[in-house]
């Protein structure tokens, strides 16, 4: 109405607004990208971005959104590390006024403790990475391992029930092992490597499905370790598309990657703007692309421009 016009009048832009994020740490190339990219969409918007860093501790994200509401931020940004567990610090933010956006994670709590959530669909990911597989091996027999996000995260949940659904009715394709590599190159490294001594060798495994490209990587370094080939011994799927996947492409090593945008933080900041210039409610979910590539794709290309992106 009116007044919420007036009210919201003084908020014509989110130039020198002081706005919380809470990161949720730097397990992943994706994750420092999302980090720099928040941070330069920051300072072209003129935003005093207070930055935290959970080092993947939600109690420690708990702590910093308490001390955003102390300060009396604008607004706060969160990249929520699990699903559960927010209503209590979110009804909080909300009593005190202060929108919230998440950012490329989902949570399971009321919508109304969220202006909006921008995030890919991380079923699709999941969907598109293991319809790509099906059509990679045709009729062949293939023994699956999978490497599990962060245990509780919304990527972990939704991509494993994606990759599930994109598989199924294919007989010939099985998941045979599945851990969490917590995100990580040094735990998808540590996982594989087990998945590897447990399967033979590694001879009864024919896929390697991440759902990030960090541990894509260290898997596919623990599979040379081992002394067969990823990419043709072992078929490497992961999610992400940051520019070391696409450089074991050009290698050879990986065959495809499901790409997420790292830049969250511009729709999140156009949403935030609107609303709080004339109170318009933006989409609860500000959904981003899923594109797959392969090495039909110009890896060399896209990694080139992703450097380029500062990625
Ligand atoms: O894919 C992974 C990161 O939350 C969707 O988190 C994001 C995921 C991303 O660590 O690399």
């Amino acid at each position: 109405g009116v007044s919420a016009l007036l009210s919201s009048a003084a908020y014509a832009d989110l130039s020198g607004k002081v706005i919380g994020f809470s990161q949720i740490g730097s397990e992943s190339g994706w994750r420092a990208a999302e980090t720099s990219v928040t941070k330069s969409e920051a300072e072209k918007l003129g935003v005093d971005l207070k930055f935290a860093d959970a080092q993947q501790k939600q109690e420690n994200q708990i702590k910093a959104i308490r001390g955003f509401i102390a300060q009396g931020v604008a607004a706060i940004l969160i990249a929520p590390v699990v699903a559960t567990g927010w209503e209590e610090v979110l009804t909080e933010a909300k009593e005190a006024n202060i929108p919230v956006i998440l950012l490329d994670r989902g949570i399971d709590a009321p919508q109304d403790l969220y202006l909006t959530s921008v995030a890919s669909d991380q079923v699709k990911e999941g969907r598109v990475a293991g319809e790509w597989l099906v059509g990679a091996v045709g009729d062949k027999e293939c023994k699956v391992v999978e490497l599990q996000g962060t245990v509780g995260s919304s990527p972990a949940i939704n991509r494993k029930q994606g990759f599930e659904e994109g598989i199924k009715g294919h007989a010939n394709l099985s998941i045979i092992r599945s851990q969490t590599g917590d995100f990580t190159r040094a735990k998808g490294k540590e996982v594989m490597e087990g998945f590897l001594k447990a399967e033979d060798g590694g001879k009864g495994i024919c896929a390697v499905y991440a759902h990030n490209d960090d541990m894509a990587v260290g898997a596919i370094q623990a599979i040379k370790d081992a002394g067969l080939k990823p990419g043709s011994d072992i078929l490497v799927v992961s999610i992400d598309g940051v520019p070391d996947i696409f450089q074991a492409m050009v290698a050879g090593e990986a065959n495809a990657t499901v790409e997420l945008t790292p830049n969250m933080a511009g729709p999140a900041f156009a949403a935030l703007d609107a609303y709080l210039t004339d109170g318009t409610q933006p989409e609860k979910f500000i959904i981003t692309e899923s594109k797959l590539y392969t090495p039909k794709d110009d890896p060399q290309g896209e990694y080139d421009r992703r450097k380029g992106l500062g990625y």
